[in-house]
């Protein structure tokens, strides 16, 4: 039998190329909020899968872009950290989107870790386009193998793990074998509530909310009480977050409510608050209170 192997592996690449559906699947859960809408991630999210022969420790991360606010240099910093900071970075590009490949080579380039390319969502497009769409990204040179992949339906997952395995040390568990996560309860319930806020919302408004979880009680006989606050930073905003007597809240309530249920295994009690922070995504006293610097 081979030697057991371990280490940390980034998933990078642009937003929206299914990074964090990619990390869920590959740990075997729904660690990591998936939506729809770019930037859906914010934060380095560590995820850790354990087999028989490896354990892998995945760092999701933010979706790379040229950062335009505070919040997003601070998102790019995290997904630069995080990249540094592994042992490989799986580079994570869309194969129905034309022309990702400028992008990677600046963003990979001067960093000294291995990286492989997944070429993700193989299942919307024909069996045709894909030679050379692989094609193009081996020819950029910097990648140990193209992988082409569908992490929505788990094709080809198999072979990346492969690869990395032939990429990481050997050595033992980095953690104990039935962890998933180094994060706490509150971060998954927070991000249950923003990610209802992206579904629900349109435009700008998702974009301006951060959630944060005051207060998680543990209550006993009773449901833990979560009281949650939606900041956001205009009151047109939290007028159109709360919505005509309170309706639209009250659906962002019950669906985060009956997803934080299934995720921690039992019933709880949910309040929503919404609160005015004028400017956070520029302001660095704001930042750095939300944990983002
Ligand atoms: N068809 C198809 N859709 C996928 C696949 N993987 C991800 N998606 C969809 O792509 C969208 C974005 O997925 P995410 O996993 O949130 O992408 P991300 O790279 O983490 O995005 P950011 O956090 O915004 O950087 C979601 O609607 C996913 O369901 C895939 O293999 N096939
Ligand atoms: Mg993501």
């Amino acid at each position: 039998m081979n030697a057991f192997k371990s280490g940390t592996v980034a998933i990078a690449g642009k937003p929206n190329a299914g990074k964090s559906t990619l990390m869920n699947a590959l740990v075997g859960a729904e660690l990591s909020i998936v939506t729809y809408k770019p930037q859906t991630t914010r934060r380095r999210v560590l995820g850790i899968r354990t087999a028989e022969d490896h354990q892998i420790v995945f760092l999701d991360t933010p979706g790379l872009i040229e950062p335009s606010y505070a919040l997003q240099t601070a998102m790019m910093k995290t997904a630069r950290e995080s990249m540094e900071a592994a042992e490989a970075v799986v580079w994570m590009t869309d194969v129905s989107e034309s022309g990702p490949d400028a992008f990677c080579v600046p963003a990979l380039k001067g960093l000294n870790v291995p990286a492989l390319a997944a070429l993700n969502k193989i299942d919307k497009v024909a069996a045709d386009a894909l030679p050379p769409a692989v094609e193009r990204l081996k020819g950029l040179g910097i990648f140990r193998e193209v992988i082409p992949v569908s992490a929505a339906k788990g094709d080809g997952l198999d072979r990346l793990v492969q690869c990395l395995l032939g990429i990481l040390p050997a050595g033992g568990p980095l953690y104990p074998e039935d962890s998933l996560s180094d994060e706490p309860e509150r971060f998954f319930v927070s991000e249950i509530i923003r990610k209802q806020v992206l579904l629900r919302y349109r435009e700008e408004i998702p974009y301006s909310c951060e959630v944060r979880i005051e207060a998680f009680e543990e209550r006993p006989g009773r449901k833990d009480r979560i009281a949650a606050v939606v900041f956001t930073e205009h009151e047109s905003q939290k007028g159109i977050l709360i919505g005509r007597a309170g309706e639209a809240l009250k659906a962002v309530g019950q669906a985060s409510r009956r997803e934080i249920e299934a995720f921690l295994g039992r019933p709880v009690y949910l309040e929503l608050f919404v609160k005015v922070r004028p400017k956070w995504r520029r302001s660095p006293g704001s930042l750095r209170e939300f944990g983002y610097t």
